[in-house]
Parts: structure tokens; C-alpha cells; sequence
């Protein structure tokens, strides 16, 4: 007899029997574990794919590092377009986008009270122009959030390393903050290289770690954009460690900040825990991976022919947003104020892609059957595994940590990718899974993976042909609660 979706609640309710042991847990969701998400942090995992914009002198002088001695009358993009641009990045499938409002040259790309060294003295627009607000409100008309990239160091300020900077800074972030609407994520780089030109006294200038008064930045932060995410050591999101553009093959949104002094962005790559999360950490604190789609952050017309093919994009995809992290991926405005052609179509053919390939759930045409239904409630039934809603879950019983689902389907399919979804807003709880394909008459392991969380892809070497798929879920301290149960065909 096959099985279909309703008379398999019927037979687990039969077998099961009635009264059951668990029937009091049939209308209670597991009990939450270990560090959970703010509501700001499960906004932000939906995003998944957005983009940075790194544009300023830099894009005019060919450096990715300003000095902090350019002439403000450099910045002149010469056919400048926030709609352009932001429709750009909306055809690559991003959610959102980060200006670098004021980069570590000090230039602020709009038109600030705390220094002339802004657009106000550009030749562009007269004077009159304001990147942040066109970005912004282009941003805004097109549905993409926008957030704010503003350097602490600042090597044009002359008072950089002492107290009276401190003020410049925090207004800065004040203007931010206020002036451009709602803001989704605020990044605070912490790059401290040293020397620059602090206005004309053209040294090497140190700071220590406590030096930009971060309670305060975040205090201000959260009064003015109490929805916005932080970007920062201590902050609501980590850096993954690297700038390459891939999380661990275990990563886990929890982590325990360490306990170790200084600067976690010195590194360039491969910082361990970063990059791993820690099982079990203290904090949820989700990794984002921030990479360029050219070698460099800001335009370089010598790297017109390096930029990231499609296929190279769908690889970071994989390996960020399917390890449970996010991408960030940076776009640098050319000379112009554009995006450039190679740099478009590469990003739209990406999304593409990706949009082809989760457009069919086959597991949603399956016969779901799974071993262990919370309560045997409708509400925490396998349905809930393919409805396509992150805040629906199947959810076992306290006392079942290693169920399994099985996905019956009507006819063989190609099996190319995973995708399995926790119910995070309950923490993060899976420990390890595996997935097996019955070939001739038998159950084979094709894949396996440790952290789950908001999204992990178990991507195939080559399409598996099966008609039955199996879920088994083999580490799990607590009760399982997962959202997304997603078998797709290969790209
Ligand atoms: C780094 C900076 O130094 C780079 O210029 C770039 O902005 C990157 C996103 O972060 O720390």
C-alpha cells in the first residue's frame, strides 16, 4: 500500500496507541536550546545574499587604501546612477546592500558636519551631490535594506588616536543613523593599519582596542536603528575569518567569543573559530563571509579581466550560504558610478541559476513518512518539512533525538542538492546528519553534514537516480525541530 501523507498520521497513531506516553507534549513546542537568535538576528538570516559597495577617492587615485591626503575634488563619477546600480544588484538576487559610507581614507560620501573632507568639496554635482542618500533611497524603492560600512580609522582626521576624534566618529555614525532611514546592518571594520596622513602629520598613529568606546558606538546604535544588525567583535554577526568568501564545512551560528586581546581582523585568513563557530558557544553570533567579485575591494581597470564567472559565484554560494552563513558580496562602482558589464551579467547569471534550481522542491511531490511526530500532532507533522515557511517545523518528541524522515517519490529523480533548514528561532540543535539513496535494494550513504542552522546544501558530486530518499538525523542532544526538508535536481 502506498502511504500518502494522511494515512500515515493515521497508522503512527494506531501503532503508537492511545493514550500516548507524549500526549501531553502534543500542543507544546520543544522547550528552546542553548543560545537563540534576536529578532533583528532571524531577520538577517533570511537575507542570505547581499552586497557591498566599495566606492570612494580609491576608485579615482587606483588604490584600495587612501592615504588620507586626497584632494576631494577627485571624487567625480562621471554618469552616476543609484538606480543603475541598485537594479544591477537586484537582478543578482541580493536582499540588501552596504555603502562604504567613509572608507579608512576618511572621504564621507555625504555631505557631513563633523568634516570638509566630503562630497560638499568634490567636484561632482556641483558640491551638492550625496551618495549615501541616493543609494539609500534607491535602495528603499527597489526593496533592498541598506546598511552602512563607516571606517573607524580614519587616516585624514587630524586628532585620529585621541580623545576629540571620538566625537567626529560617533556624530558620524549619529548622521548615519538618522538622516537615511532604516538601516538593516551597521559594519565596523576593524582594520588599524597605522599610518596615514592625519592632516598632515603624515605618521604612524597606534590605537588599543578599547580606544573607539564600542559600549557606547553600540548603545547609539541600537537607540537609532534598534532593528539593525552590528557587524563588530561583540557585535550580533562575526567575520567568518577570511576574506575569500567560505565558511567552515562545520559552522555554527554560536560561538564563544574569545577571550584572546586584540585585533580579530588582523588576520587575512582562516581564523579558526571564526570560521567553525563554536558548537554549543555562548552567544549566537552568525558568520557572514564578505568577498569581492574581483581580486580587489574598490574598481581597478586592470582587473576587468578577473572578474568571477558565474559558476565561481554559485561555488561561494555554496560554500557560505549553505554552511549557515551569509554572503556578502562586494560590487565596486568603476569610474563611471556603475557597475560594470562583466561584473552584471556574471551576478545575473549566478541568480539565475540559483533560482532555477530551488524553483522545484521535489520532496514537496513525495510520500513524506517520519519516524517520530511530536505529540503525533498535525502542527509538527512532516508537511511542515516542504511548506516553504521558516517559522513551520516537524518537530519529534523530548525523548527523540535520531529520527528519520523518509521521502517516497512517485517516480525515480535526480538528486542533485539538499537543503535542510532548522527551526533556529529554537536554537541550534542538530549535531549531524546523514542522507542515503535506496540503490538496488539497498540503502547508500550520499552525503552527510555536522551543523545545520538557518541553511545547510549538501551539494553532489555528480545527480544521484533514486526513488527513495532517507533523512537521518544521528546527533541531536534535545529534540529535533526542522524547517526545511528540500531535494532538488542538480544546477
Ligand atoms: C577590510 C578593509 O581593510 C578592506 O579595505 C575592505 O573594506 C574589507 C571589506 O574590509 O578590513
Amino acid at each position: 500500500m502506498q502511504l500518502t501523507r494522511r494515512n500515515f498520521m493515521a497508522g503512527a497513531a494506531l501503532t503508537l496507541g492511545v493514550p500516548s506516553l507524549f500526549a501531553h507534549e502534543a500542543g507544546s513546542a520543544p522547550a528552546p536550546f542553548g543560545a537563540l537568535p534576536s529578532a533583528n538576528q532571524l531577520a538577517w538570516h533570511r537575507l542570505e545574499t547581499y552586497a557591498f559597495l566599495h566606492f570612494t577617492v580609491n576608485t579615482f587615485t587606483d588604490r584600495e587604501w587612501g592615504h588620507g591626503d586626497e584632494d576631494p575634488s577627485i571624487f567625480h563619477p562621471s554618469d552616476f546612477d543609484a538606480n543603475a546600480i541598485v537594479e544591477d544588484l537586484q537582478r543578482a538576487g541580493m536582499k540588501a546592500v552596504i555603502l562604504t559610507c567613509k572608507h579608512h581614507d576618511g572621504f564621507c560620501l555625504w555631505p557631513t558636519a563633523t568634516t570638509e573632507h566630503c562630497v560638499r568639496n568634490s567636484s561632482w554635482r556641483g558640491g551638492k551631490g550625496d551618495v549615501v542618500r541616493e543609494i539609500s533611497e534607491a535602495a528603499r524603492r527597489h526593496g533592498l535594506k541598506f546598511g552602512v560600512y563607516v571606517s573607524p580609522w580614519d587616516r585624514n582626521n587630524p586628532h585620529y588616536a585621541q580623545p576629540q576624534y571620538l566625537d567626529t566618529y560617533h556624530a558620524q555614525i549619529g548622521e548615519l543613523l538618522t538622516n537615511y532611514g532604516p538601516v538593516f546592518e551597521v559594519w565596523f571594520d576593524g582594520a588599524n593599519g597605522g599610518d596615514g596622513y592625519y592632516g598632515g602629520a603624515r605618521e604612524k598613529r597606534s590605537i588599543d582596542k578599547d580606544y573607539y568606546e564600542w559600549p557606547k558606538i553600540f548603545a547609539l546604535v541600537r537607540r537609532l536603528q534598534p532593528e539593525a544588525v552590528i557587524f563588530q567583535e561583540g557585535g550580533d554577526i562575526r567575520w567568518v575569518g577570511n576574506e575569500k568568501g567560505f565558511a567552515g564545512e562545520t559552522c555554527w551560528a554560536t560561538y564563544s567569543p574569545s577571550t584572546e586581546k586584540g585585533d580579530i581582523h588582523a588576520s587575512a585568513d582562516g581564523r579558526d573559530t571564526l570560521t567553525t563557530g563554536t558548537r554549543l558557544g555562548e552567544r549566537w553570533m552568525p558568520a557572514e563571509c564578505d568577498v569581492s567579485i574581483r581580486p580587489g575591494w574598490f574598481y581597478h581597470a586592470q582587473e576587468d579581466a578577473a572578474v568571477r564567472t558565474a559558476d565561481n559565484l554559485l561555488n561561494l554560494y555554496f560554500e557560505s550560504v549553505g554552511r549557515g552563513a551569509s554572503l556578502l558580496l562586494n560590487f565596486p562602482p568603476d569610474r563611471r558610478g556603475r557597475i560594470g558589464q562583466k561584473d552584471a551579467a556574471a551576478a545575473q547569471e549566478f541568480h539565475r541559476r540559483l533560482e532555477s534550481l530551488f524553483r522545484r522542491n521535489l520532496a514537496a511531490e513525495a510520500t513524506l513518512r517520519c519516524s517520530n511526530v511530536r505529540g503525533r500532532s498535525q502542527r509538527y507533522g512532516e508537511h511542515a518539512l516542504v511548506d516553504g515557511d521558516w517559522t513551520t517545523y516537524w518537530a519529534t518528541d523530548d525523548a527523540v533525538h535520531t529520527p528519520e524522515v523518509v521521502a517516497e517519490f512517485h517516480a525515480p529523480v535526480d538528486v542533485g542538492v539538499i537543503r535542510l533548514r532548522e527551526a533556529i528561532a529554537l536554537g541550534q540543535r542538530i549535531g549531524a546528519i546523514e542522507v542515503d539513496a535506496w540503490q538496488q535494494g539497498s540503502w547508500s550513504t550520499i552525503g552527510k553534514a555536522s551543523s545545520i542552522g538557518a541553511c545547510r546544501l549538501i551539494r553532489l558530486d555528480s545527480p544521484v537516480q533514486t526513488q527513495r530518499l532517507r533523512l537521518r538525523i544521528t546527533d541531536s542532544p534535545v529534540a529535533v525541530a526542522l524547517s526545511e526538508f528540500g531535494v532538488y535536481s542538480a544546477v
